[in-house]
């Protein structure tokens, strides 16, 4: 890859790790045009009412003064010695990312519930120590903030089996102009079997990319010694494809995979120490170039026809247009404005019985945190932890990527929402920041919040009396992450049942492997191209707190039985309610029961409600089935997939085992910093402080339809967590949004509105509507040296 979104996140043209992102040609392809660049925020969307929340946000990411100061703090620290990203290349530490360390739960509760103390700020840093022959990236604890005498920073040993919470990078340096002076070497077979243009080392003359396998591999050298394995494929650059009045470039190359594979030895700093150890065409494999030259020249050598691009790569509009289908369709309009309130600067919102605090991060994006509902904290935290993209296949590329994606980030990409598209023209944009390489970039509508009809009733139910019906209106929050070719949409969705429900859907592009005999993994789905089976697995931390810290987790189970009951003579075959409780973390790996038999609940066992039953909330998938990774023991993620082998796990919550996974594992997933397995030690779990990760995902085995990009319509999976025996009777009755018809015979004799105001206004939709001529990327602010008054476009970024 030559252009990495990565190093667009590093600010800086640091050789890092080659991501799965295609390619940028270097036209570039946004047609967008930029708004002015004053402040960080757009307000392309409508303000909400503001509110005040009712305490600091504890868990809102840095502001660029607060990373400022870490960051001048750590260039301070002679122990580390940095080097200002701007000026720094591969053989130099340098800072990775700055985020906030969340605040000790005690000491968090205390502030919040009892007007305890505001917890100390700390960060977590992460910085690659370049400087050396055997780079890592060290996790470290840094505080308290902002920096004073009384600071300090921190190996963050807590949680971690890594010795001083470093991990090795094994492809710090960079490998790509390696790989082209290899296939430039043999450029002759390569144009013949490509059709490719091979005219120089400076790859921008050609119409191919190399990159391959992620993580990296480990091989025994035949001297014992451990050796670092990369394989590369070929893939072809998309062609620009006329759309009619001009050209243009779409982003499918990961449609063009093209059948030949070189394996590398990169062990080491040396690039003189590097090595071609084979190369893969047809099933067959050679040694070296002379090998491959040789049986090449041979009659009889089978050649295979590559992928080509065309316009099946477009996204555009194609075929014939539907009867009607130009005019507009339907839309959402908010007449009397939003029905929600938000604290902007901390990021609090509240609509009906619901409040929560929104924050931002650059490993996982979105993450919410202390919901309530009717006053009480239902869960502490709800978010993303780590999502893996497991794929298989008959050729190395394919079977040896297992994306960790934290790696690349859920925060960098979150481009703005499209309103309109992504989201309601009405909907309320909250400004998301992260900060990675000195930089801090803030992405203009990161996250939407919006209320929406769901389209289908909330309750009904009619006689021949009467009828009574209730809308179904949800509050959502939305993020979406375009991380490489796949956009992944994050939803959490807030009902008047009191339900939460989250939700991931996947488009974008697919990564598709040349078709050469490939059948037993995916189908053939073009000319020369397999869809490339894969598992998706998005792991999600639900830290619940049912009316306090301490619950249980319970199944109630509908099992048939066979009872012999006093009223009738013979035995009756039946089902019941079988009550059980899960006693401790060696019972802490869950899987969805077949038939969904059990109901898995927690509750607080303290908290009976009037009827004498226990007081919880049921966790339900709801879209999808529960995932979890069919590989069990990958030999790409080795003990980094230990969140992804059941479909649910629930364990004492601990400060130090706050994440399942660590963004940097993708570096050595044989020994990463977080191993998840460890967190289970059997550890007893009743009425305990619980925290549930549950896996969201699908089994992804990719068909015709999805070229040219996956649909959101079945690429989707959701949880739902629902009040189960918490309330007396159902919420959703407080709303006004319903009615009540009654009827006689034929004649109407009295209809109820309970107050709900009509939509009575007139609504131009012209002036409602967005001009997507105002869509605008990434603002962005160098922090060392810190430069808060210039802030510029920050376009690389940008996928
Ligand atoms: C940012 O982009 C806008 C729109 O393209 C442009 O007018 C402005 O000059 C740019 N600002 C900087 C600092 O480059
Ligand atoms: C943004 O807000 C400013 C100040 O409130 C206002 O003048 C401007 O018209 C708004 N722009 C858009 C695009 O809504
Ligand atoms: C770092 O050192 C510089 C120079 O001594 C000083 O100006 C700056 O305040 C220090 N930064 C912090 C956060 O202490
Ligand atoms: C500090 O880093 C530089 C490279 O940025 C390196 O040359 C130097 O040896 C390092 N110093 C120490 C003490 O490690
Ligand atoms: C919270 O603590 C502050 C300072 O200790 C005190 O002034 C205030 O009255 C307390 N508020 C409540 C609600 O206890
Ligand atoms: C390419 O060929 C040249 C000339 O034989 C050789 O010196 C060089 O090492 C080769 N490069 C690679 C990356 O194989
Ligand atoms: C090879 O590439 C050239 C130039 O892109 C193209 O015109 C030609 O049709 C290709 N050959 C085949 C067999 O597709
Ligand atoms: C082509 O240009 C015409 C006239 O400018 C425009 O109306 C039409 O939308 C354009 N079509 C495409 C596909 O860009
Ligand atoms: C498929 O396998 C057969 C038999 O091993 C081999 O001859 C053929 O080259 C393979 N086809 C491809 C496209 O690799
Ligand atoms: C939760 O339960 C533990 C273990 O019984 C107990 O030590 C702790 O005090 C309880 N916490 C609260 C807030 O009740
Ligand atoms: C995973 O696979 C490796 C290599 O095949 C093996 O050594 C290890 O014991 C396996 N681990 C488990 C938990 O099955
Ligand atoms: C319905 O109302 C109409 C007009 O008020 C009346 O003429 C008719 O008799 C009523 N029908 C029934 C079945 O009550
Ligand atoms: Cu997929």
């Amino acid at each position: 890859m030559r252009f990495f979104p990565l190093l667009a996140l590093l600010g800086t043209a640091l050789a890092m790790p080659s991501p799965k992102i295609s390619s940028v040609r270097p036209n570039g392809r946004r047609p967008l045009s930029r708004r002015q660049l004053s402040t960080d925020s757009a307000n392309i969307t409508a303000a909400a009412p503001s509110a005040s929340a009712p305490s600091d946000n504890l868990w809102k990411y840095f502001s660029n003064d607060e990373a400022a100061d870490l960051i001048s703090y750590l260039h301070n620290q002679t122990d580390l010695n940095l080097t200002a990203v701007a000026d720094a290349g591969a053989w130099d530490n340098t800072i990775l990312v700055v985020d906030v360390l969340p605040p000790a739960k005690a000491d968090a509760l205390a502030y919040l519930d009892n007007n305890g103390t505001k917890p100390e700020r700390w960060a977590t840093v992460h910085i690659t120590f370049g400087a050396t022959e055997e780079p890592y990236v060290q996790e470290f604890l840094v505080g308290p903030l902002p920096a004073s005498d009384k600071t300090g920073h921190y190996p963050n040993t807590a949680g971690t089996q890594a010795k001083d919470a470093k991990i090795r990078v094994y492809d710090l340096d960079d490998t790509y102009s390696f790989f082209l002076d290899t296939a430039f070497n043999m450029s002759d077979i390569v144009s013949d079997l490509l059709n490719a243009t091979i005219t120089s080392t400076d790859d921008i003359d050609n119409t191919f990319d190399i990159w391959g396998i992620d993580p990296l591999w480990h091989e025994q050298g035949e001297d014992g010694s451990d050796r670092v394995i990369n394989w590369v494929g070929f893939w072809r650059y998309p062609d620009e494809i006329d759309t009619g009045n001009s050209t243009f470039n779409f982003d499918g190359e990961t449609l063009l995979p093209q059948g030949l594979y070189m394996k590398f030895d990169v062990t080491g700093r040396d690039p003189s120490g590097w090595s071609l150890k084979g190369i893969l065409y047809t099933d067959e494999y050679y040694t070296s170039i002379d090998e491959f030259r040789t049986a090449w020249q041979k009659e009889g050598f089978i050649k295979v026809t590559p992928t080509y691009s065309g316009e099946w790569i477009g996204t555009d509009q194609t075929g014939d247009i539907l009867p009607l289908e130009t005019e507009s369709p339907p839309v959402n309009v908010q007449p009397q404005g939003q029905r929600f309130k938000v604290d902007e600067e901390q990021k609090w919102v509240e609509w009906m019985d619901f409040s929560f605090y929104i924050t931002f991060t650059r490993d996982t994006g979105l993450r919410l945190f202390d919901i309530k509902y009717k006053g009480d904290r239902i869960l502490y935290e709800l978010g993303l932890q780590e999502a893996i993209a497991h794929y298989a296949g008959n050729d190395p590329v394919q079977s040896g990527t297992g994306y960790l994606d934290t790696y690349y980030g859920f925060g960098p990409y979150a481009f703005s929402l499209v309103p309109g598209f992504d989201i309601p023209d009405y909907a309320y944009c909250i400004d998301s920041k992260f900060h990675a390489a000195e930089i801090s970039v803030a992405h203009r509508c990161g996250i939407a919040v919006f209320e929406a009809d769901q389209n289908y009733l909330m309750q009904r139910h009619s006689t021949d009396e009467y009828l009574s019906a209730t809308k179904n209106v949800a509050l959502t929050v939305r993020s979406v992450s375009t991380v490489g070719n796949y956009d992944y949409n994050f939803d959490y969705n807030f009902y008047l049942d009191g339900t939460i429900e989250i939700t991931v859907r996947a488009s974008g592009y697919i990564q598709s492997a040349y078709y050469a005999n490939n059948t037993e993994y995916g189908y053939k789905i073009h000319k020369g191209l397999s869809g490339s089976m894969h598992d998706h697995n998005l792991n999600f931390k639900a830290d619940f707190d049912i009316l306090g810290v301490n619950n249980t987790m319970v199944k109630h189970t509908v099992e048939p039985i066979t009872v012999q009951y006093k009223w009738n003579p013979t035995p009756r075959n039946t089902m019941h309610l079988v009550r059980t409780d899960v006693l401790s973390e060696d019972e802490g790996k869950q899987r969805w029961s077949a038939n969904a038999q059990e109901q898995v609940l927690v509750v607080n066992k303290d908290e009976l409600n009037a009827n004498g039953e226990e007081r919880g909330y049921k966790i339900m998938p709801s879209r999808g089935a529960g995932m979890y990774l069919t590989v069990q023991n990958s030999s790409n993620l080795f003990n980094s997939q230990s969140f992804a082998t059941d479909a649910y796990y629930v364990l004492k919550r601990k400060d130090t085992e706050l994440r399942a996974s660590n963004a940097w594992n993708r570096n050595d997933p044989e020994r990463p910093l977080v191993d998840f397995a460890t967190f289970f030690n059997g550890e007893s779990l009743l009425q305990e402080d619980l925290v549930v990760f549950f896996n969201l995902g699908m089994h992804h085995v990719p068909h015709t339809g999805d070229l040219p990009n996956t649909v959101f319509t079945t690429a989707q999976s959701s949880m739902m967590i629902t009040p189960h025996n918490y309330l007396l009777s159902d919420p959703s009755r407080q709303s006004t949004q319903m009615i009540r018809i009654n009827y006689n015979n034929d004649n109407v004799s009295d209809v109820v509105t309970f107050g709900s105001q009509e939509a009575t206004a007139e609504v131009n939709l012209a002036q409602t509507a967005w001009d997507p001529w105002t869509y605008s990327g990434d603002v962005a602010t160098r922090k060392f040296p810190y430069d808060p008054e210039n802030p510029y476009n920050d376009t690389e970024s940008i996928v």
